[in-house]
């Protein structure tokens, strides 16, 4: 039996015992892998447990293809992945009708949408992707939309102004938190066992045109203000419309990269995307695997003191910055 197993180790195990889920399954089994300690002893319980995960992840492949089946998958596009998520009613569908060419059923009456839609956004010269859900709180689609709020870069919140929109953020909270779905931004609710999934969240304040809007998003600010970026608008009027591709490629933290080669015109036509904070040489690492290792240096244009500033590999890069590879 191996020895000196962490206790990382084991608490990891006893949440892949716990675990209902099979992609919970997974992430304990990854986590075990991760911090179990590499020697001789070890090998077998280090096959093993590789084995198993490849067995699970087979299931979960076909859990997935059930999903998509059933109109329940999205294929990522773009430059991010940003789903919609909220009480029914609160113009969810509105908002992907509006921003995107996608046109999910929008009506008064609540429970319009049943599937998962997305649509494409555009911010300035990117995409970003919009995913329309049905709204929260129904058990029967809660495996589903779970797969999805897990794999989204974002989760935006949609709230309606016209009611009483901390009420429904609060709400909503409690739903993801049922798909094991918490805020990044908000201490960990340690009643949920089993793992969880950390998001990035905002909160898209809808109905900004009904009576009484000014006031309850007065409200929210003060519940919620210190948590999450809360964008207020009006999906039929338009009002504030125009600034939420901005706030979510600014939530997203990507930055947009064009290259050049010596001597040539930068592509403009097709940004890399990259983390926010990423050097030159992630930036290379991105575009081919073995250019990191041949760079010398670069040349880059834009966000320097000056324009065509030679820097190396650990320079970081700001959004839209032109780079030139120098092998
Ligand atoms: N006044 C006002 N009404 C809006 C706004 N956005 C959406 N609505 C209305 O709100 C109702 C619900 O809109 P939907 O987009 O269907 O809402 P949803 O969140 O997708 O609803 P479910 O699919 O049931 O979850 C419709 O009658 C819309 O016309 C808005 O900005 N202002
Ligand atoms: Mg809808």
């Amino acid at each position: 039996m191996p020895a000196n197993l962490p206790p990382r180790y084991k608490a990891a195990e006893e949440r892949f015992r716990a675990a209902k889920d099979v992609d919970d399954k997974i992430a304990a089994l990854q986590e075990m892998l991760a911090v179990m300690p590499r020697h001789k002893g070890t090998d077998k319980l280090h096959a093993g447990l590789r084995a198993k995960i490849a067995k699970l992840t087979q299931e979960s492949e076909r859990k997935a293809a059930t999903a998509r089946r059933a109109g329940f998958s999205v294929r990522r596009e773009g430059a991010g992945q940003i789903v919609l998520a909220g009480a029914p009613n609160t113009g969810k569908s509105q908002i992907i009708n509006a921003l995107t060419s996608a046109t999910p059923e929008v009506a008064m009456y609540p429970y319009t949408t049943q599937n998962v839609t997305p649509g494409m956004m555009r911010f300035q010269d990117i995409q970003i992707q919009l995913v329309d859900t049905p709204p929260l709180g129904q058990r029967g689609v809660r495996p589903l939309v779970s797969t999805i709020f897990r794999a989204a870069d974002i989760i935006a919140i949609v709230a309606d102004l016209s009611g009483d929109p901390a009420l429904e953020v609060e709400w909503a909270l409690t739903e993801l938190a049922e798909c094991r779905v918490t805020p990044r931004s908000m201490p960990v609710d340690d009643t949920l066992t089993g793992g969880i999934y950390p998001k990035d969240m905002v909160i898209i304040a809808n109905k900004s045109d009904a009576p009484g809007a000014f006031r309850n998003l007065n409200v929210l600010r003060l519940k919620y203000e210190a948590f999450f970026p809360i964008i207020p608008l009006s999906a039929t009027e338009g009002e504030g419309l125009e600034e939420l591709p901005s706030r979510l490629f600014e939530a997203l933290d990507i930055i947009r990269v064009y290259t050049k080669a010596p001597g040539q015109k930068a592509d403009m036509e097709e940004p890399v995307i990259l983390p926010r904070h990423s050097t030159v040489g992630e930036a290379a690492e991105e575009i081919h695997k073995d250019f990191k290792k041949g760079m010398k240096y670069a040349v880059v244009w834009g966000s320097g003191k000056y324009d065509a500033q030679t820097v190396s590999k650990t320079h970081v890069l700001q959004d839209q910055d032109i780079v030139e590879f120098h092998v």
